[in-house]
């Protein structure tokens, strides 16, 4: 297996209780993944941290108390490492090994595996778990290394800790990440300059601490919160608004988005009207009223405006959850440098100079985003039974059987991988689901002893169809953000580019499709 993040962690825990003999090979020093590496202030979960944890243990669900509705990093480490120590998973794990190249040996029937290191394993089967979301990348503008200050991407935030006080600090970007790390710092740094390329919506997270009591309540209605999750297109414990945008006034529109503006968490999303997903005229009257939220809340008129999207609907890109982020702005210290009136020309040895002015800086944090989706496996050289590499096949965009596994590549499987449902709905709920088929699979052929399968070609290009007619039906298809592969710091991924990174048809339909092809034999897979 590789990756020993929240996914990872689960899978090597299903493999050891079917007594197989497997290990984790995991590129970082300790696991957590994205929960490792994500160091930066205000780090935390936007998904409700009790439909984040794992479900499928109930004295896990006993014995773990969420302090927060959201948790932070710190906590959420602390929990995944829990988890491991609890059924002894870290003995199965090997830390500092990255996986540079893997071969398959047709006549054998192996995976042959090479780390950076020059160390090599083989495997019969061998199990993804890489992560959507890991592989950082930084803006490509010259004269980084000739910066005198500190300068790091969020996700390389030092373990040690980073002193705020008293320094000015840049951070380009606003996304979730930027969103969550500009309001975090904002009071806590002597200037923050913000550089904006292009403003996203952002709703309230509307945290708050967890009391014993309530977790107790928590804890004695798991079996009901998990079975709404599962029931509910978005995975998330909240279920959608029942009447239909235009069967309601808009003064009853107002009232239903008010109630959400204050619910904890993607409540604004998925407990909608799903109209405003499909139709750009609902979409546009929910992007006005949270635009009217936003001037409602920043002071200077001409920052409100700046914040404001104007080139995408609300919620039509990843929508970052934040907590005082539009105050933020009301500081004396904190001030918006508009990319698009004024656009970044370089790093100089004293901070970052725009068309218009050089901004001085102590640090610079990249909150610049991704490789989404794929880039785990662009980093790997992975050879296939036909000879070419994953990545050749993949060149124009991900092609996979539900994101499970990928024509021509036999015996290797996909935690959230791509064209699964996991980046487009509630991640962690998302990957037991896709473990739990793993794992099945994995059963099934180690006692029938199978020793080669593979995703069948006409059945890969029928989920990709379907995968492309899912996102073209919803307003998503049209952002130029990761949820469609958009990326202008990875070369080839720019302007132009569209990508089906994920699956939006909505996770119960997504596990019921999955479960059926297990439960007729492995359709669409060959096995021998
Ligand atoms: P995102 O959502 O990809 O956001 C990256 C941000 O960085 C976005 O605002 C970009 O602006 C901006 N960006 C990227 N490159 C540049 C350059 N060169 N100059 C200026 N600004 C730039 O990544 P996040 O880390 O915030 O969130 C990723 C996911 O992590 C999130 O969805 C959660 O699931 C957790 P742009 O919009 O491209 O103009």
């Amino acid at each position: 297996m590789l990756g020993a993040g929240v996914s990872g962690i689960y899978q090597i825990k299903r493999l050891v209780d079917l007594g197989l003999d497997a290990i984790v090979l995991e590129a970082d020093e300790d696991l957590g993944g994205t929960w490792y590496r994500n160091r930066y202030p205000g780090c935390r979960f936007d998904s409700e941290s009790y439909t984040y944890g794992y479900a499928f243990s109930k004295e896990l669900l006993n014995e773990w108390h969420w302090k927060e509705r959201f948790s932070s990093q710190p906590e959420n480490l602390r929990y995944l490492n829990f988890v491991a120590d609890r059924f002894d998973l870290r003995r199965h794990m090997v830390f500092d090994a990255r996986v540079e190249a893997m071969r398959w040996d047709e006549r054998e029937r192996i995976w042959q595996i090479t780390l950076a290191s020059g160390e090599t394993y083989t495997s019969r089967f061998v199990i993804t778990a890489i992560g959507v979301l890991s592989i950082p990348v930084m803006p490509r503008y010259e004269g980084l290394s000739e910066f005198e200050g500190e300068a790091f991407h969020t996700h390389r935030w030092p373990n040690d800790p980073v002193p705020l006080e008293g320094r000015t600090v840049g951070v380009i970007g606003t996304g979730a990440t930027g969103i969550q790390v500009i309001a975090e710092i904002a009071d806590k740094v002597d200037g923050l300059f913000v550089f904006q390329r292009r403003p996203n919506w952002s709703t309230p997270l509307n945290n708050a601490p967890i009391s014993e009591d309530e977790m107790a309540d928590i804890r004695s209605r798991y079996d009901e919160i998990f079975a709404r999750c599962a029931s509910t297109h978005g995975g998330f414990d909240h279920l959608p608004e029942r009447r239909r945008f235009w069967d309601v006034t808009p003064e009853e529109r107002k009232a239903h988005w008010d109630k959400l503006y204050t619910t904890p968490g993607f409540a604004i999303m998925a407990a909608n009207f799903p109209e405003i997903f499909f139709d750009e005229e609902a979409n546009r009257e929910m992007s006005e009223y949270v635009a009217g939220r936003i001037r409602g809340r920043v002071q200077d008129p001409v920052t409100a405006e700046k914040l404001i999207p104007k080139d995408h609907g609300f919620a039509t890109q990843r929508l970052p959850l934040e907590t005082r982020y539009y105050e933020a702005y009301n500081r004396d210290n904190v001030h918006l440098v508009d990319l698009a009136e004024a656009p970044i020309e370089r790093f100089s040895p004293r901070g970052i100079r725009t068309t218009a002015r050089e901004y001085e800086l102590d640090l610079a944090v990249m909150a610049t985003g991704f490789d989404a989706v794929t880039g785990a496996w662009d980093r790997m050289e992975i050879r296939g039974a036909e000879g070419c590499t994953l990545g050749e096949k993949w060149r124009d965009g991900p092609r996979t059987y539900y994101g499970l596994m990928t024509h021509g590549f036999p015996n290797l499987l996909m935690v959230a991988g791509p064209q699964s449902a996991s980046g487009s709905t509630n991640f962690p709920r998302a990957i037991e689901s896709g473990v739990d088929w793993v794992t099945r699979l994995i059963e099934h052929v180690t006692k029938s002893r199978i020793t080669r399968f593979e995703a069948g070609e006409g059945a890969e290009k029928q989920w990709h169809e379907e995968v492309i007619t899912a996102q073209e039906r919803m307003l998503v298809r049209r952002a130029r953000g990761w949820f469609t592969g958009y990326n202008a710091n990875v070369e080839g991924h720019g302007e132009g580019t569209v990508r089906y990174l994920a699956y939006w048809g909505g996770a119960p339909r997504y596990k019921e499709r999955i479960s059926r092809i297990a439960e007729e034999g492995y359709l669409g897979v060959e096995m021998e």
